[in-house]
């Protein structure tokens, strides 16, 4: 029957899709629990209805679809984010299509097995979401050599891991580009293996070359989108500075957004002003992404911080200038509580 030929199909359309999904979690992300989960899901949607029906009905050659696919320019994909939705998309439809296709000829015990496989999409699709957002955590370590006692930039990543701290961004204003590669070449493979995100400030081809797990653009860096091309599977941090700023980062795709400076700061040449709390207050009420609050924030005011709508907080002089680290941190965590 020709309704075989919408299910051939569509098991067809499902299996390359979550194939492509498979590989770049397997050879991008490297995620290894993802690319098994998705792998399964290949399996399922293959063997979960089988019949020698599929076959022959099966007749590509006259498709009348595939003239069209092939002049069709619709589908560009400019970086892999767009790849990972558009093969999620073609996943839940073609589910979708096959459990319905599957209720006509009276196969709903496999219906139904279908239905449950395209739930199981929607849970894995927020699982590739997660693997490019910020971990759940409170502060944000920022490096900073100059302010920190006399302790190297390794050192002090090796004290705020320690320290619990979960995510850690590279930042050097006066190294050159080999002392910055050099340097993150360390900090990534501290990192590798432990669940802290390790983010480079400014340097885009550091970041890649380092397999960092993203990079942090200012307003005055290449544009998002162009960073976007080329940045792979990279979380992508943009400071900004008031709500316009905000709202375009949002809507051009920033996976998270730095807010500030909150307070006074001398850690940042030239820095930008903001309207501090009440500019993080707004975006707490109005921007759907994490937001991350910076500028002077320390262990006596973060409470203020918090209670403006702040969830991450960044410091550079209050954790890299501090003598114990661990101490300083679980003294902040305890003004959080
Ligand atoms: N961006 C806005 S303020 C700032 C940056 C990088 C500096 C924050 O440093 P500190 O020492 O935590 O005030
Ligand atoms: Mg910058």
């Amino acid at each position: 029957m020709k309704i075989h030929r919408i299910i051939d199909a569509n098991i067809n359309r499902v299996s390359e899709g979550l194939r492509v999904l498979e590989d770049i979690s397997r050879f991008i992300f490297e995620n290894k629990s993802l690319s098994k989960d998705i792998r399964e899901m290949r399996h399922l949607s293959r063997k979960s209805f089988k019949s020698p029906m599929l076959l022959t009905f099966r007749d590509s050659q006259n498709d009348i679809g595939l003239s069209i696919s092939q002049k069709s320019n619709l589908d560009n994909k400019e970086a892999v984010s767009d790849l990972v939705d558009a093969n999620f998309k073609r996943v839940q439809e073609g589910l979708r299509s096959i459990e319905e296709a599957l209720k006509v000829i009276g196969h709903t015990k496999e219906s139904k097995i279908y239905e449950t496989l395209r739930f199981k999409s929607y849970v894995l699709e927020k699982k590739f979401y997660l693997n490019k957002s910020l971990p759940n955590t409170d502060l944000y370590g920022i490096l900073c050599e100059e302010l920190s006692l006399g302790r190297s930039n390794i050192e002090i990543t090796r004290e705020m891991i320690k320290a619990n701290i979960k995510i850690i961004q590279y930042r050097d204003k006066k190294k050159s580009k080999l002392e910055k590669f050099r340097d993150c070449q360390s900090i990534s493979a501290l990192t590798k293996g432990t669940d802290v995100t390790f983010i480079v400030n400014d340097d885009l081809d550091i970041a890649l070359a380092v397999n960092a797990h993203g990079i942090h653009i200012g307003q005055e860096d290449m544009p998002i989108e162009e960073v976007k091309k080329i940045s792979g599977n990279m979380i992508i941090g943009l400071s900004t500075h008031n709500k316009d700023q905000a709202v375009e980062a949002f809507k051009k795709g920033a996976d998270y957004i730095g807010v500030g400076p909150i307070f006074y700061t001398s850690t940042k040449k030239n820095v930008e002003s903001s309207d501090g709390l009440k500019y993080l207050r707004w975006v707490s009420d109005n921007i759907p992404i994490p937001y991350v609050a910076i500028g002077g924030i320390n262990q006596s005011n973060i409470r203020h911080v918090k209670d403006s709508g702040g969830k991450y907080f960044a410091m550079i002089s209050e954790l890299a200038g501090a003598d114990d680290i661990t101490e300083k941190v679980n003294d902040i965590r305890q003004k959080l509580r």
